[in-house]
């Protein structure tokens, strides 16, 4: 027995493993239920109490040694493996992932159609392929119009007495909101639009627009002062004054030209607003009768109020933008420049 015992300490003494594996096989071979170890306690049980007490410490200290080696083996084979395996700098930042960013445009629509969420107003949304009643005949566009001239509507079927085309406005989405919805109406809608225009710094044959009407009984110019100069300090902040200039819309009747007081120089006049102190953001006006009318709404009851926006403008103004093409090129080192937040 003492030999066996000074055999095995002999042994575990000198064990040597390279890897996990050999550590587990070597727990095993020592410890595990058929273990040398294990086997020599079974048969310590039997001994008689005088060979017990000669070969009680020595076999419990045979065990304590072999569970110290198989523990001493792996936490050195561990770190090796650790410093073998990573030969890079933990302590180096993590390699970044580009997260996406929305789209100027977006940014400004979502804003406004917050804003007019907060008042009240349905969102509505319509074909970008229309036809000539919805564009221009409800609307009350003279038969010789400019508007309605190849020169500044592209067509895509035209010869036809009511042609289809790309919608030159959004009006058409609320001549279908007339045509269906339950008065009062109150709606937004926000949506690209086409013009057949050279494109240049200021200009572009597609851009976007977000359009407003509001009908009901007793409708005033006043209900349509206070709700652009509401919208106007929600958007621009609440120290904004707004400035009305007389207009001309076939569909509006009084129209207005809306101006903001310049949120950059604060009226005192910058480059932005040219030295005004006024910067220029909307139309809008009384919905003329004949536009209630032509979508069967009586007019000697009902009145209303419609406002029209270019989103490219309002975004060019929000971040001092000079370029109209900028928004359609999607150039990335343009585009990163709106990561305001990340969007779930
Ligand atoms: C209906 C009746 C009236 C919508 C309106 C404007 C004034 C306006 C321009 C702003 C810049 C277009 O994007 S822009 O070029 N729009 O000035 N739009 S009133 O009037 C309507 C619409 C629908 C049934």
């Amino acid at each position: 027995m003492k030999a066996r015992i000074e055999n095995l300490l002999a042994q575990i003494k000198e064990l040597k493993c390279s890897n996990a594996k050999e550590i587990e096989e070597a727990r095993v071979r020592l410890l595990g239920k058929k273990g040398e170890v294990t086997a020599l306690f079974e048969e310590f049980r039997s001994f008689s109490p005088e060979l017990k007490k000669e070969f009680g410490r020595t076999i419990n200290e045979l065990k304590q040694a072999a569970a110290a080696k198989i523990e001493e083996l792996k936490s050195t084979v561990s770190q090796e493996q650790v410093s073998e395996g990573s030969k890079e700098d933990l302590s180096m930042p993590g390699t970044p992932f580009e997260l996406g960013s929305r789209h100027p445009v977006s940014i400004v629509r979502q804003e406004i159609v917050d804003i007019f969420r907060k008042f009240g107003y349905d969102v509505a949304e319509g074909p970008e392929i229309e036809d000539d009643y919805h564009v221009f005949e409800a609307l009350n566009f003279p038969q010789n119009h400019p508007a309605r001239d190849m020169q500044d509507t592209f067509f895509v079927s035209a010869g036809h007495p009511n042609p289809l085309l790309l919608r030159t406005h959004t009006s058409s989405v609320q001549v279908r909101a007339m045509e269906t919805m339950k008065l009062p109406i109150r709606v937004i809608c926000p949506g690209r639009v086409f013009r057949n225009e050279a494109i240049s710094a200021r200009a572009h044959c597609i851009f976007h627009q977000v359009e407003g009407l509001y009908i009901d009984e007793n409708v005033t110019f006043a209900d349509l002062k206070q709700a652009i100069l509401l919208f106007a300090r929600e958007m621009f902040g609440p120290e904004t004054q707004i400035r009305m200039r007389p207009s001309y819309f076939p569909f509006t009747e009084p129209s207005s030209e809306i101006d903001v007081s310049c949120n950059i120089c604060h009226g005192k006049g910058c480059n932005i607003c040219k030295g005004t102190g006024w910067l220029e953001i909307m139309g809008c006006g009384m919905v003329d009768p004949n536009v209630l009318e032509a979508s069967g709404i009586d007019s000697s009851k009902y009145s209303g109020f419609a406002f029209g926006m270019g989103l490219e403008r309002i975004a060019m103004l929000k971040w001092q933008v000079n370029d109209l093409r900028h928004y359609f090129e999607n150039d990335l080192r343009f585009l990163s420049e709106f990561k305001t937040s990340i969007e779930v």
